[in-house]
C-alpha cells in the first residue's frame, strides 16, 4: 500500500460549467466522476478542490475580449461543485481567477506568472511533497496545474481516465507532461 501521508489529491475545476449542460462544458467532463470519487476515498493527507472562480465581468470573458465565453461567476451554481462530486473528503478550496484583470489556469499562479494563489505555501504548509491531479480542463487548467506543480519541486502524478480536455485528442497535452516530468498514472495505482 503506498503511503499517502504526504501526498495531495488536486481536483481541478470539477464545477457545474465545465459539466455537460454547463456554460464552458468540456466533452464527457461528467465521465471523470467516478474515477475522481474512487480517488477521494483514498487516505490522502489533503484533498485540494480548486474552483475557477470570476467576477461578472472578468477579462477572460468573450463580452471583455476575452477567449471563453462568461463561466463560473463567483457565487452562482455554474461555479458550484456538482451533486455527483464526492466533496466530503474535500480538505481545502482554492479559488482562481478571482481578480478582474488577471486569469488563473493553474491552481499555482496567475496566467502573469506573478500572482500567487496560495497553493504552493499550503502544500508546503502540510508537508506535501507528492501531489496527484485530476479534473477539467485537461488541455488548460489541469496541464498548468501539473506542470507548476512540477515547476514548485512536487513529485507529480496525472490521471488521465479522471481528466478530459476541450480538445478532443489528449495526446499532445499527456507528451507534453511527461516530456516535463509528470507521470501518468491510473487510479488503481493508488
Ligand atoms: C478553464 C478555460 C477558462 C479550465 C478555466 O478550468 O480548464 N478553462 N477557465
Ligand atoms: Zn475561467
Amino acid at each position: 500500500m503506498i503511503d499517502l501521508s504526504h501526498s495531495a489529491l488536486i481536483l481541478v475545476d470539477i464545477q457545474n460549467d465545465f459539466l455537460p449542460g454547463g456554460a464552458l462544458a468540456v466533452p464527457d467532463g461528467d465521465r471523470i466522476l467516478e474515477a475522481v470519487n474512487a480517488l477521494a476515498r483514498r487516505p490522502f493527507r489533503a484533498v485540494i478542490a480548486t474552483q475557477d472562480w470570476h467576477l461578472p465581468h472578468h477579462c477572460s470573458f468573450d463580452a471583455q475580449g476575452g477567449p471563453w465565453p462568461a463561466h463560473c461567476v463567483a457565487g452562482a451554481n455554474g461555479a458550484d461543485f456538482p451533486k455527483t462530486l464526492r466533496s466530503g473528503p474535500i480538505t481545502h478550496i482554492i479559488r482562481k481567477g478571482v481578480l478582474q484583470e488577471r486569469d488563473s489556469y493553474s491552481g499555482f499562479l496567475d496566467n502573469d506568472r506573478a500572482t500567487s494563489t496560495g497553493l504552493d505555501g499550503l502544500l508546503k504548509g502540510l508537508g506535501i511533497n507528492h501531489v496527484v491531479i485530476c479534473g477539467l480542463a485537461l488541455d488548460y487548467c489541469v496541464m498548468a496545474t501539473a506542470l507548476d506543480a512540477v515547476g514548485c519541486g512536487y513529485q507529480t502524478d496525472v490521471i488521465p481516465e479522471a481528466c478530459r480536455g476541450i480538445a478532443a485528442d489528449p495526446k499532445a497535452t499527456l507528451e507534453t507532461l511527461e516530456k516535463q516530468g509528470v507521470r501518468l498514472k491510473s487510479v488503481n495505482a493508488f
